[in-house]
Parts: structure tokens; C-alpha cells; sequence
């Protein structure tokens, strides 16, 4: 599919914001703004770029723990922010956290995302069939990483999702690490969309450095799922980061592969080398973009650390507990 000049600068612009962003809210754990696990995406941010821009705004996204940079694409950052520092303008008035971010009554069109590793693939299954039922022509994207491919119950939500045919693509960030488990003691064939094939469920395994190949995959996989065939990506990311910001990674052994990825891996850098080379964009360019992101962040730190706690009344105010948009956000 040939992208339009004006689709290929949005995704850069995403792709460099949602860099930024990572980097910013790495620097706000250490600078106290953040006191609880913060899971950076830091390498893998072109795998919500290609997502949410593949996507129309009327589909579903159901995050992960690591895809910061797809939240910030469909909710107002500052809301975003101060609900990681805890703070009262939060999407959720500084209660939920990322754990628990969701926007199931507005126009993020975010599901609720769950701790529990695995559960939201049935869970959203179910979804993807009440959206089908209902006639919506919308689609639901769940993310979930390689430890999270280890839960039995993914498998029993394949065989309904592909027997009933629902619009859901599963996304699995395969970053190589569930927590301080690398895949290869954890999984006997490290391709784990393989797991999806008894079931007759299409796959794609693509790079995650590649923001292009991965846009095609994402493409490829809306059109399946418009038509009710639920499909899978595989992306093939490398975990740059601990498990959560700060944590002591001396349980890592492959140090090498990661400081060789961050030269030669680099899913920012390729997509800028394509757009240089294609004429899309110059050093003067890149150089404002990056400066105004960093600058536009910053003062929605300053503004989110400025902005008080919530009140001991927040956590019982009704728009705190889930609400399906048919009700406008009522119970
Ligand atoms: C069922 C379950 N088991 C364990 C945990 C604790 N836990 C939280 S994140 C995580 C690692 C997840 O790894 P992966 O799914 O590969 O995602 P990644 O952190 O690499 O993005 C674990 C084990 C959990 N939340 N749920
Ligand atoms: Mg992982």
C-alpha cells in the first residue's frame, strides 16, 4: 500500500513524540513524579505507531503495560501524565494508573486492560463478538506481550474467536522478556504466533524496528479482521529497558545484542534514514520536531506536577468504575 506524504509525517511525528514521551516519563520516575513500576517502551515505540494509525478511530484498543506511546495517540496527554504521577486531572483523577486505563465512554475508544496477564484475550474476544452481533463495523485490537502468550486461557479464546469469527486482532509484543525470564526459558518455539495456527487463525510475524513493515502487517491485519477473520501479529521487539524503570537488570546476559540494537535497531532511526533518503524531511526538520516534543512534554510535567492529589472522595465517583458507552457513562 502506497502511504501519502501527510500519513508518512504523522507516523513520524508519533513516532518521535511517542520516543520522547518515553524517555520524559523514565526521567519523571527517577525525578519522584512517578512512584510506582513504570514499564518503559523505550525501543519499541514503532509498535503503537503502526497500530493506532492503521486503526479508524472508531476501533478499540485494549493496551498493555508497554504501549504508552498508542495511549497518548488517542487520549490528551496531560490527562495521560497526570495519571501516571497519581494526580487529580488524570483520566481516571489519579486512581488507575496505565494498569487501568481506559476510555470506554469517550472518544479514546480505550478498553479496560487488566493485571492479569492473558485475561483480556477472552475477555475481548467477547467483546469483538458483541461488536460483531451489534453490526458495528468497528474492530478490537488487544495487546499482550510473550510472557503474557503463556496463559492457558489465550488458547481456549483462540478457538472461540476463530470458530465465531470475530473483528480482533491480538497483537503480541514479543520483546524477548517476561519480567526476569528471557523466551528461551519460557517457550520451546520463540515464534509464538505458531500457537495460533491449529487454530486457523492467520498470522504475521514482522520486525518491530521497522515502522513501515509493521504499518503493512497492521493494514493487512484491519482488513481480516473488518471481515471477522481474528488474526494475529507477532512483532519481534528486543526489550531496551529493565522490566520497570530503575530495576537492577544485572539478571540481563545480553547486553551486547541490546546496545547493538540501539545502533543498528533503532525503529526511529530507520524510519528517519526512509524519509531522508525519500526527500520527506531534512536535519532542520528533525531537529524542530524532536525540540517542540520535548518542549510540549515538558510543560505538561510541569502543569501535571503542579496539579493537587485526588481526594479520598475521587475513588468512589462513578466515572471511576468502567461504564460501556451505551450508557453515556451511567452505570
Ligand atoms: C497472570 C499473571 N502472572 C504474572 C503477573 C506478573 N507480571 C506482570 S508483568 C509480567 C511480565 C510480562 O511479560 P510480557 O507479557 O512479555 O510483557 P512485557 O513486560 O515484556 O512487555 C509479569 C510476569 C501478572 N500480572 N499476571
Ligand atoms: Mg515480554
Amino acid at each position: 500500500m502506497e502511504y501519502s506524504k501527510q500519513d508518512l509525517l504523522d507516523m513520524y511525528y508519533h513516532l518521535v513524540n511517542g520516543r520522547i514521551f518515553t524517555g520524559k516519563m523514565s526521567q519523571a520516575v527517577n525525578d519522584g513524579h512517578i512512584r510506582i513500576s513504570y514499564h518503559s517502551a523505550y525501543g519499541e515505540e514503532a509498535t503503537s505507531i503502526a497500530v493506532v494509525s492503521a486503526l479508524r478511530k472508531t476501533d478499540w484498543i485494549v493496551q498493555s503495560h508497554r504501549v504508552q506511546p498508542a495511549s497518548i495517540m488517542r487520549l490528551d496527554p496531560y490527562k495521560f501524565i497526570c495519571e501516571l504521577f497519581g494526580k487529580r486531572d488524570g483520566q481516571h483523577f489519579g486512581t488507575g494508573y496505565d494498569f487501568h486505563l481506559s476510555d470506554m465512554a469517550g472518544d479514546g475508544r480505550l478498553g479496560v486492560p487488566m493485571a492479569t496477564l492473558g485475561s483480556v484475550v477472552p475477555m475481548y474476544v467477547g467483546f469483538a463478538w458483541a461488536l460483531k452481533q451489534q453490526k458495528k463495523d468497528e474492530i478490537a485490537v488487544v495487546f499482550q506481550g510473550d510472557g503474557a502468550l503463556s496463559e492457558g486461557v489465550c488458547y481456549e479464546a483462540f478457538n472461540i474467536g476463530s470458530l465465531y469469527k470475530v473483528p480482533m486482532i491480538l497483537v503480541i509484543n514479543n520483546n524477548n522478556w517476561a519480567m526476569t525470564t528471557p523466551l528461551n526459558r519460557q517457550c520451546v518455539n520463540p515464534d509464538i504466533s505458531d500457537r495460533a495456527k491449529p487454530f486457523n487463525i492467520p498470522t504475521q510475524i514482522v520486525d518491530g524496528s521497522d515502522l513501515l513493515a509493521l504499518r503493512q502487517a497492521m493494514d493487512k491485519a484491519v482488513v481480516l479482521a473488518r471481515n471477522n477473520e481474528m488474526n494475529v501479529v507477532e512483532v519481534k521487539n528486543l526489550r531496551w529497558d529493565a522490566h520497570y524503570v530503575r530495576q537492577n537488570s544485572s539478571y540481563r546476559d545480553d547486553m551486547d545484542e541490546i546496545r547493538d540494537a540501539m545502533v543498528n535497531k533503532d525503529c526511529v532511526k530507520i524510519y528517519e534514514n526512509y524519509l531522508l533518503k525519500k526527500n520527506l524531511i531534512d536535519q532542520e526538520y528533525i531537529d524542530k520536531l524532536k525540540k517542540d516534543c520535548a518542549a510540549h512534554i515538558d510543560e505538561l510535567i510541569q502543569r501535571a506536577a503542579a496539579c493537587e492529589y485526588p481526594r479520598f472522595e475521587d475513588v468512589y465517583r462513578k466515572e471511576c468504575i468502567y461504564t460501556m458507552p451505551e450508557t453515556g457513562g451511567d452505570l
